[in-house]
């Protein structure tokens, strides 16, 4: 994705996960907002936004953070938000075994809470310890987690699968994590 696509996809994430009031924008219950209205916001707010540019993104977006709706008229985040919005996610039998990215610095804590959504609405977890090393160096000195995910599921936690491939849930137990690269 081109330098240009990047800062749009930074801009989007931002108003579309997190803060849409910063320039005026509404979702609704679901997330989405029209595009022809997050277009002439973020315009009024400095940016050059056109439709073929926001088309671009979603179709280039290195996570495929973004959907249009099938008649294109609206847009939303696949996950990752903030804001309670009702993705109508549905709920998937996970792998046996998640991973989850994080820094050696929340470890102390991690250990003894679990993992918990912070600032989101779910807990993220991939299904390769590679990209956990991406999300944890995020944060700073990655440390991955392995989650026993299939057994959390037998004990009554949902899973979900979002549209772009994250595995989600709402919180995982101190019993199901084991940690994978301790190098503190
Ligand atoms: C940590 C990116 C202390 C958690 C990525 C993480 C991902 C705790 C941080 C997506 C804790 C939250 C999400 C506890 C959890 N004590 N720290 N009890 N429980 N934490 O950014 O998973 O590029 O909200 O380990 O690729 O890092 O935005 O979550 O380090 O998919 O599309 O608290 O964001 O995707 O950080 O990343 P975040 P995350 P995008």
């Amino acid at each position: 994705m081109s330098e240009d696509l990047n800062t749009i996809s930074k801009i989007l994430s931002f108003v579309l996960r997190h803060q849409p009031e910063n320039i005026g924008l509404i979702l609704d219950a679901q997330g989405w907002a029209s595009v022809e209205d997050l277009i002439a916001k973020a315009n009024q707010h400095g940016q050059h936004l056109t439709r073929e540019l926001v088309v671009q993104v979603v179709a280039q977006n290195d996570k495929q953070r973004f959907s249009l709706s099938a008649d294109g008229l609206k847009i939303r985040a696949n996950q990752g938000h903030s804001l309670k919005v009702d993705l109508a996610l549905t709920e998937k039998c996970p792998p046996e075994i998640l991973y989850h990215g994080t820094a050696s610095r929340f470890l102390d804590s991690i250990l003894v809470e679990g993992l918990k959504p912070q600032a989101r609405q779910h807990v993220h977890l991939s299904q390769d310890e590679e990209t956990a090393i991406k999300v944890g160096q995020r944060h700073g000195k990655p440390v991955v987690l392995k989650i026993a995910a299939l057994q959390m599921m037998r004990s009554g936690h949902c899973f979900y699968l979002s549209e772009n491939q994250v595995w989600l849930t709402e919180r995982v137990p101190v019993d199901y994590l084991t940690v994978l690269n301790n190098s503190r």
